[in-house]
């Protein structure tokens, strides 16, 4: 199923289904270099999501700022390669999506447990926002909220999936979204949490 959500906001129901034993493995392989970790806001506050990167760029987040690093600041290495299997099911979900060429230059993985959140926010620290977004949902479900261009703007609601891929891309890209506190639970593919993939072109 392929629901527009917004102009070129898509819903891809399932479509990492195929795909997800190979992104988990990658993950256990990615969190063994670089280790999921709580990062702190500019404003003082530790994140409830945990988090780490692959790719070229790596998101980070100190007192000092939001920012692209090409290293990991925990261990001083280059972020871990990027998997194919990442990359291509990241290019093929785009190109569903109406953005052909999508070749993302990082992906950020948040690990949420019972009660983690993400607050309302935009992703702007892309040098080029002319790119999409597209994040892939595996394991437990949540809820994901997502606004408009404005904070004040009507939120609405929807549930995640494992397996669901969203594209956000054109006049929806800079809309607000968030992520609502997870619901206890337990899913065969990754236990009590859930994970979520979120591939960008940063540099
Ligand atoms: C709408 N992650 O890492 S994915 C993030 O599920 C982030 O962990 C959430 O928001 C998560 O920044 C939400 C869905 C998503 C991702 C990027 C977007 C929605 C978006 C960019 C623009 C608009
Ligand atoms: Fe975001």
């Amino acid at each position: 199923a392929r629901d527009i959500l917004s102009p070129g906001a898509l819903l891809l129901r399932g479509f990492a289904l195929d795909a997800a034993p190979d992104l988990l493995a990658g993950i256990a392989a990615i969190e063994a270099q670089a280790p999921f970790r709580h990062m702190v806001t500019p404003g003082g506050f530790t994140m409830s999501v945990a988090m780490t990167s692959c790719g070229a760029l790596g998101w980070v987040t100190d007192r000092r700022g939001y920012r692209y690093a090409p290293h990991d600041p925990d261990t001083g290495a280059p972020w871990p390669a990027m998997p194919e299997a990442f990359r291509a099911l990241a290019e093929r979900a785009a190109a569903e999506a109406g953005f052909p060429g999508f070749a993302p230059d990082t992906c950020l993985i948040n690990r949420y447990i019972p009660g983690a959140k993400l607050a309302l926010h935009q992703d702007k620290d892309e040098r080029d926002t002319g790119a999409p977004i597209v994040s892939v949902s595996l394991g437990l479900p949540a809820t994901f909220q997502w606004g408009g261009l404005q904070r004040g703007d009507t939120v609405r609601r929807l549930a995640l999936e494992h397996g669901d891929v969203l594209a956000w891309g054109g006049p929806s890209r800079l809309f607000h979204h968030g992520i609502l506190a997870l619901k206890p639970g337990h899913h065969p593919a990754t236990g009590a949490t859930r994970l979520n993939l979120t591939f960008r072109r940063a540099g």
